[in-house]
């Protein structure tokens, strides 16, 4: 039988995805047994009692249920501009929502898509550069399996970085070659470090070929900054690696001193040779932002300086899985083309998404702030994105436990944090970190009035914990 354990593809079981992992299983048990759990182990934002955003909701449910547009009440219970949506997305579609679009995505979604990015950017977009994804993590992993060919192509991946990256090249049987980001310069990129990275690879002889950037930054929050950038392009030009640009993130923003800024736009900014040398692909998604649509699988990618031939086999490739989700589809054209001033459902609109981004931005805070109130914990600020990433010092006492209970270090914390409070985060270790130092990651996501409560029992639970293990010397902090 092929499907027995011992038969299994091998790059299947080497695959670990940790957001998913022991801690969570752990922590769904404790549900199962009754235990109130906090899951901060996901960035799912409605799981943890966001409400969406009216608008979209309205035309997705007319154009799930275009009978409704015939109804002579229609008017009472849904605005004009979103019936008017309705029927403007069912009219790019051919037969609704129930009909496969394009394999690419709907003509007139990447249409809209390539419009935000051209007033996003202020240089132009092709809609035929742009696909549309069943999320960014489809995304993902059609461009990272036309880039890897064997062990022997290597990817430049963060470290820390999202598993997504980890998990996806050991399925496809590919290279991680780990760039470290540097936790006390606010977890900025050091090009320097790429250089050796680079090297080293190629010294066990790796080609390296891509490499991917997380702006914002998951697990570690931090925003690129436009200098940063063009270092990291220029590397890419000068190395022939293709740029992957995670920029799902990209309106998840919490101070004004670094706002977001697209790798296309730094790219085109920097103009020739680099413009049309550099390889870039950028993702994005309607899970994050202040939509947080994660359940509606929604994402695009576009292209940039790919050549037609290998945009065909991209395309021919995503053939095989015939359409991505449609009405993912049109809430990735809603939000890339919301209601605008004057439309009737606008300031609705307005209101409820400065509503949740500016409680994601005093979360941010709280969070933070409280994690740095803890004994031997130490947090950057989260600057964007939808996670705080503390550092926990622990104490020798603590490492020989962790040992005796056969537990790394950073998930015997996690679970003990887990059993004494139900809060459940995602050890360090599942992102990858330096040797010797551990981390947990949290979501900035729970409701802000439960905040303070949340703070004070992680605070409770920590500096109990480390006054049980502590001896006074021979921190685990390097
Ligand atoms: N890229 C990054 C950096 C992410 O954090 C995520 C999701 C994705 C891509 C994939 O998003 P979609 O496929 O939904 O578009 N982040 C996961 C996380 O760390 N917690 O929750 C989800």
């Amino acid at each position: 039988m092929a499907l027995e354990y011992d038969l299994l593809n091998e790059n299947v079981k080497k695959c670990q995805y940790a957001v998913r992992g022991e801690l969570y299983l752990r922590a769904s048990e404790l549900q199962k047994e009754g235990k109130k759990i906090i899951f901060t182990n996901v960035g799912n934002p409605h799981a943890l009692g966001q409400k969406p955003l009216t608008f979209p909701r309205q035309v997705v449910a007319l154009c799930q249920a275009p009978f409704l547009l015939d109804d002579p009440n229609v008017g009472m219970l849904f605005p004009a501009d979103a019936i008017a949506r309705a029927k403007h997305y069912l009219s790019l579609t051919s037969g609704g929502l129930g009909a496969y679009s394009d394999s690419r995505g709907l003509p007139g979604v990447r249409k809209e898509v390539a419009e935000f990015i051209q007033r996003r950017d202020g240089y132009p977009s092709d809609p035929e550069l742009i696909f549309l994804t069943d999320g960014a993590s489809k995304g993902v992993m059609q461009i990272l399996n036309c880039v890897i060919r064997g062990e022997g192509d290597g990817i430049l991946v963060p470290v820390p970085q999202y598993p997504l990256y980890s998990a996806t090249i050991s399925l496809l049987g590919g290279s991680l070659v780990p760039y470290y980001l540097d936790e006390s310069e606010n977890w900025g990129l050091d090009v320097n470090n790429l250089r050796q990275s680079v090297a080293q690879a190629r010294s066990q002889g790796i080609s390296v070929r891509a490499m991917v950037i997380i702006n914002p930054g998951n697990p570690t929050g931090q925003c690129l900054s436009e200098a940063n950038l063009k270092e990291i392009l220029k590397f890419c030009y000068n190395e022939k690696l293709v740029l992957l640009g995670d920029e799902v993130y990209q309106q998840n923003i919490y101070q004004d001193e670094r706002p977001f800024i697209s790798s296309k736009k730094v790219l085109m900014d920097m103009g020739s040779p680099f413009s049309k040398g550099v390889q870039l692909v950028s993702f994005h998604t309607v899970s994050k932002g202040y939509w947080g649509e994660c359940g509606q699988r929604g994402g695009y990618f576009e292209m940039t300086n790919i050549p037609p031939r290998v945009v065909e086999e991209i395309y021919k490739v995503a053939s095989i899985a015939l359409s991505p989700n449609v009405s993912a589809q049109i809430f990735m054209g809603l939000m890339v083309s919301p209601p605008k001033p004057g439309d009737i459902s606008y300031d609705q609109f307005a209101r409820e998404s400065k509503g949740i981004l500016e409680s994601l931005r005093r979360r941010a805070k709280i969070m933070t702030d409280g994690f740095n109130s803890c004994k031997n914990v130490v947090c950057n600020f989260t600057e964007g994105a939808m996670y705080s990433f503390p550092q926990i010092r622990l104490p020798p006492g603590a490492l020989q436990a962790a040992k005796q209970a056969g537990k790394a270090p950073d998930v015997f914390y996690c679970l003990k944090l887990l059993e004494a409070t139900g809060i459940s985060t995602v050890p360090g270790s599942g992102f990858g970190q330096k040797e010797g130092v551990f981390h947990l990651r949290t979501t900035i996501l729970p409701a802000e009035e439960e905040m303070p409560e949340i703070m004070d029992s992680f605070k409770k639970f920590n500096d109990e914990f480390m006054a049980q293990y502590e001896n006074g010397f021979g921190y685990s902090r390097m």
